[in-house]
């Protein structure tokens, strides 16, 4: 063995530091894997002069009800934002089988998924305590088949941000880890019910750049049997910092994805960060079986450069 393979096998595993700071106080939760900390105050006071670009609105296509901010994010704090999440958030990689034809399918979610928040039926108090909406009584045990987790000062602080700006409420967030190009979502909408109707939407880019695609659900002929024209697709290149806020009849009548891609952004990691109101129990529980799932916990590892469960 040569000299410097010996020195590297006696080294101690130093690990590296991060690339940004933290504050010294940690969100702790009994649903938490382990503590989340703070943003830095300077990452709040950057923070704070968001929106950096002023939004966009994209309502000329049928159905269509959009504002684009690029970006909504200080460019000075959005690779900051981007390395202290994918360091200091848990995530999981979930698997589930759905019936296709009655036939059992398993499906491996291609990213990480992660999420925090509860319907409005409910809310946590000061305590991190869970305590119904209404009458601020703790929940009997067993109103949830999943364990609801608050969602941490981190997010709170980008979440309270995006409220200001748009005007909406959110008590949902769902954060998605696409590791490289090879991590994708394929084309869906967030048409639940349990969104209510004409669900508000804001949607994060952090990280690498990736290609946000839409396309309008198919149109029915109207009643005298014309055929109506399809708007034609959108693709947006989402870069860090960047938001998309939909709304209307976006989720109802169009199709959203972000699919696998190619070249040197592919090799790069991208989170994205959604808001949104989930108004009633089945929402939590969605929400939390397929982005938590059952299987193990995954962390990023600054030395090996990936995720390790
Ligand atoms: O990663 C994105 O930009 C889209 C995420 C998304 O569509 C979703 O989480 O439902």
């Amino acid at each position: 063995m040569k000299r410097g393979a010996l020195d590297s096998f006696f080294k101690p595993t130093v690990p590296k530091k991060p690339k940004y700071e933290t504050s010294e106080e940690k969100d702790e939760h009994p649903s938490y894997p382990f503590a989340i900390p703070h943003l830095s105050k300077s990452f709040m006071t950057q923070l704070n002069s968001a929106p950096a670009a002023e939004g966009k609105t994209m309502n000329s296509e049928l159905d269509l009800d959009m504002v684009y901010y690029a970006p909504y994010i200080p460019s000075s704090v959005s690779n900051g934002m981007f390395e202290f999440l994918r360091q200091e958030l848990f995530f999981q990689r979930v698997r589930y089988s759905i019936k296709r034809d009655g036939v059992s399918t398993e499906i491996n979610t291609p990213r990480f998924t992660t999420v925090f928040g509860v319907d409005e039926t409910s809310k946590f108090n000061t305590d991190g305590v869970l305590v119904d909406a209404k009458t601020t009584r703790k929940l009997e045990a067993g109103r949830y088949k999943c364990t609801p987790r608050p969602i941490p000062q981190c997010l709170g602080y980008l979440k309270a941000l995006t409220e200001a700006t748009t005007g909406e409420t959110f008590n949902f967030c769902l954060v998605n880890y696409y590791a490289d190009g090879q991590d994708s979502i394929s084309y869906h909408s967030d048409d639940e019910r349990f969104l209510g109707e004409k669900p508000a939407i804001a949607s994060f880019t952090l990280g690498a750049k990736r290609d946000f695609l839409m396309k309008h659900k198919p149109i029915a002929p109207d009643l005298k049997g014309e055929v109506v024209p399809e708007p034609k697709q959108i693709k947006l290149a989402l870069g860090s910092g960047d938001m998309v806020l939909m709304r209307g009849q976006t989720q109802a009548k169009w199709l959203h994805s972000v699919p696998k891609r190619a070249g040197d952004e592919a090799k790069k990691g991208r989170i994205n960060i959604t808001f949104r109101k989930a108004m009633v129990k089945g929402g939590t529980e969605n929400y939390y079986q397929y982005n938590v799932g059952t299987g193990g916990v995954f962390k990023w590892s600054a030395r090996e450069g990936k995720m390790v469960s």
